[in-house]
């Protein structure tokens, strides 16, 4: 049987690696001999903290020695996202300040744009030039024409002060690269989505469904934490996926599905559990609307037709479909997280939705809690002029549904032959590296060059950050202030962030550089409190706390205004859709032209020769803004191709051979990657870790290490409901030789 040790090893593997580790590591190595252990002097004071390094955002103390060197991170006992445990990654964060090919200064291009020659500036020359650029696309386009893409803490400052210059054009890739057509998948069905950290009640499940999601290798703490302890319950986990995943292999039932099949398993399992009446009927009568029109669009969605589409048995999606039932109302059928696939993934997540509807999961222990959240007072600032013309404008009629701006349709309007209603000139980029985060590379290439502006925020000189006119060093996220972290979860809560040491080298927290923007604008009203900390202790008075008082907690959680974390028996609830019911047939959809109900579509096949390539997270990383962290390069430094062994054979390759991979469009890697021959994936597929393969040089440690997905992914699937981009939509096969270049070794 399958413990809690056994699953969380690979966490504690990690940290204990860490601690060795190279990071920060010159002070990590020195301390963990023992004899220098006895003599460390450290100082016991501890600033609070939450983590940057991925966004589950764990709160945290950080320690530091007597000379006032940041030393170790560890969690909060109070917090609810790590429950006082970092991940791996989390620890390692402070290779994130130690790193010293980190960005030291202002910079400006002197180049022509793409050839990397900079000058080093003082920041009152660089907002200078941003501004006096910024004033110029406003004056000759109009301030809409400036847009925003921002993830991470800073988010906040930025959006403040592109509101405030008149635009809305603001985009995260956390949306139409990431969780949107999830969360526009669960609004459509019970009205609300699903937040992060998600409102999953794991701890309390009794049957876990993972479709696509590789909890374990995509190492979100609570919810890591969550799943360990549900398996120690004796949980049932299912896990689907082309991939013998951590999770998959903690599971009773791994499905290993052809890939972009996902929606006939799904609909299959529909039709199992409403012909099997397995479905929770008080819960569907009271609660659901559409059910009969589902029940007869389902009618011939049985198992031995999803046989034929997804390669899985019909007994094991009847098994399992009783599985969930059992467990009902308890179970998840997990909504994942990075859920852009294949293009009609609003659809997918909609069948998923359905499934817990159906099952009577939302609102339920063990299935969906209802989350909470603290309200900060909100700042009194000058009302925002509403924009002349929005992102939606850009391309009338485009995605109906999408909830928020679509990073991938701004940088399409930056391209003027795609014939966008109004050009769109400049672009702020703050906390995310777009060539390594949105598929297409010579499309977002081709858009940079349009632009009259490129600003990149960065903390490291990524790929983003090269091909910039002008690059912010912000320090790093334990350098500074930032927002107030105020999440959903079973309690309200408020977690602070505080600097730990001074900012390194010439280097300033993101509120800084978004005030003094702010300042050059003439739009400092907006920004009324000079110093972050007066404005954070004045949000904490109102909330009855104090920047004082969480300067001692870290973290603080408030009772629930009611006992309300479940639906309680037999009570009236109303959802937030038209019908104020849980939409399982969506008339919204309908009256836009798309699909009520979900509809599985045939998706097209590799060619000969090639393999469908899919790609996912390791433990030690997120995306590629850990790359060149010296604590994480330490545990993996570059990424490796899965290649199932018959595959193998047939090409000749070999364990850890490096290669290159192909793609439909000719596209060669730059760089080669090894090869792992494994049982553990399907033979019409490849795998690889997202986040490798980096171009820029002057990130000594993660160069040339491994191969990006992103550089394969040319072929976009676009969801027309919500823009979001489906990316597991292109085939590679394997280079062995390269003309005039050498394999890695
Ligand atoms: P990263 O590539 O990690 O992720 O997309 P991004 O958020 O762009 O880039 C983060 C950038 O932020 C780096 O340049 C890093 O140096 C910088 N940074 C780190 N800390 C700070 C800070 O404190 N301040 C500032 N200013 N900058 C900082 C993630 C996105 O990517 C998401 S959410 C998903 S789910 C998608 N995943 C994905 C995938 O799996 N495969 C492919 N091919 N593409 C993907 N795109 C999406
Ligand atoms: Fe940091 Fe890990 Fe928590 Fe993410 S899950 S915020 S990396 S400790």
């Amino acid at each position: 049987m399958t413990t809690r040790r056994n699953f969380i090893r690979i966490s504690a593997i990690g940290a204990g690696a860490l601690i060795a580790g190279a990071g920060s590591y010159k002070i990590i190595k020195t301390l963990s001999k023992p004899e220098e252990l006895k003599n460390l002097k450290l100082d016991l004071r501890r600033t609070a903290t939450y983590c940057e390094v991925c966004f589950w955002k764990c709160a945290g103390w950080v320690y530091k020695t007597s000379e006032g060197k940041i030393w170790k991170i560890i969690g909060n006992d109070e917090d609810q996202n790590c429950n006082g445990r970092l991940c791996p990654r989390g620890t390692g964060g402070l290779g994130m300040y130690y790193d010293e090919e980190r960005l030291k200064t202002p910079l400006i291009r002197v180049e022509e744009r793409g050839k990397q020659v900079f000058r080093q500036a003082t920041w009152d020359e660089a907002l200078e030039v941003i501004a006096g650029k910024m004033k110029e696309i406003s004056e000759k386009y109009g301030p809409e024409s400036m847009a925003l893409f921002s993830h991470g803490s800073g988010s906040a400052y930025y959006t403040t002060l592109l509101k405030a210059f008149g635009s809305g054009n603001i985009a995260e890739p956390s949306y139409a690269q990431c969780r949107g057509p999830r969360d526009d998948a669960f609004t459509l069905t019970f009205g609300e989505e699903v937040y992060s950290p998600e409102i999953t009640d794991i701890r309390d499940t009794k049957c876990l469904v993972l479709i696509g999601s590789h909890i374990g290798e995509n190492m979100h703490n609570g919810q890591v934490q969550e799943m360990s302890d549900a398996i120690d319950k004796g949980a049932v986990i299912i896990t689907v996926d082309p991939r013998f995943s951590t999770a998959a292999g903690k599971s009773k039932y791994w499905l290993p599905i052809k890939p972009a099949t996902d929606i006939a398993l799904l609909l299959a399992w529909i039709h199992e559990i409403i012909y099997n009446e397995y479905y929770d009927k008080k819960y569907v009568e009271k609660y659901c609307t559409g059910f009969d029109k589902l029940r007869e669009y389902v009618k011939d969605f049985t198992p031995e037709w999803a046989y034929g589409i997804t390669t899985i048995k019909p007994d094991q999606i009847s098994s399992t479909a009783k599985e969930m039932s059992d467990a009902a109302p308890a179970v998840i059928v997990h909504p994942g997280r990075h859920v852009t696939w294949y293009g009609d993934d609003t659809q997918r997540l909609r069948a998923v939705a359905i499934i817990n509807a159906l099952l009577g999961s939302w609102g339920r222990r063990g299935g969906f809690y209802r989350p909470a959240r603290f309200d900060l007072a909100p700042v009194k600032l000058p009302p925002f002029k509403a924009p002349a013309r929005e992102w939606s404008d850009l391309f009338p009629g485009k995605y109906p549904l999408a909830s928020l701006t679509v990073s991938n349709a701004i940088i399409d309007a930056t391209v003027p032959e795609n014939n966008p209603a109004y050009p769109v000139k400049g672009w702020l980029v703050n906390g995310t590296n777009l060539i390594s985060t949105i598929p297409n590379t010579p499309n977002t290439l081709k858009a940079i060059q349009n632009l009259d502006l490129l600003v990149a925020i960065d903390t490291m000189p990524m790929e983003i950050t090269g091909w910039a006119d002008v690059i912010l060093p912000e320090c790093t996220y334990l350098e500074r202030y930032d927002s107030l972290r105020t999440g959903p979860h079973r309690k309200p809560s408020i977690a602070l962030r505080m600097p730990a040491a001074e900012p390194m080298y010439d280097t300033k927290p993101g509120y800084q550089i978004a005030r003094e923007l702010a300042v050059k604008l003439g739009l400092q009203d907006y920004f009324p409190f000079e110093k972050q900390e007066d404005l954070l202790d004045w949000q904490l008075k109102q909330a009855g706390s104090s920047l004082e008082e969480m300067q001692r907690l870290g973290v603080k959680n408030f009772e629930r205004d009611a006992d309300d974390l479940y639906f309680a028996e037999d009570e009236e609830v109303e959802f937030y859709t038209d019908s104020k019911k849980i939409e399982l047939f969506s008339p919204y959809l309908e009256s836009l032209g798309f699909d009520p109900l979900p509809r599985y579509t045939q998706h097209p096949e590799p060619p000969e020769g090639y393999y469908r390539l899919i790609y996912g997270r390791a433990p030690m990383h997120t995306f590629s803004r850990t790359a060149n962290n010296p604590n994480l390069t330490d545990l993996m430094d570059e990424n490796s191709v899965w290649v199932n062994p018959k595959v193998a054979k047939e090409w000749g390759l070999i364990n850890d051979q490096y290669i290159w991979l192909k793609n439909q469009d000719d596209i060669v890697t730059d760089f080669s990657v090894k090869v792992r021959v494994t049982e553990r994936i399907r033979w019409d597929s490849v795998y690889i870790v997202h986040g490798f393969g980096h171009k820029q040089q002057q990130m000594k440690r993660c160069f040339g290490r491994g191969v990006s997905d992103t550089q394969m992914i040319t072929k976009v699937l676009v969801d027309p409901i919500m823009g979001g981009t489906g990316m597991r939509s292109n085939f590679v096969t394997f280079v062995t030789e390269k003309a005039g270049e050498e394999v890695a070794s």
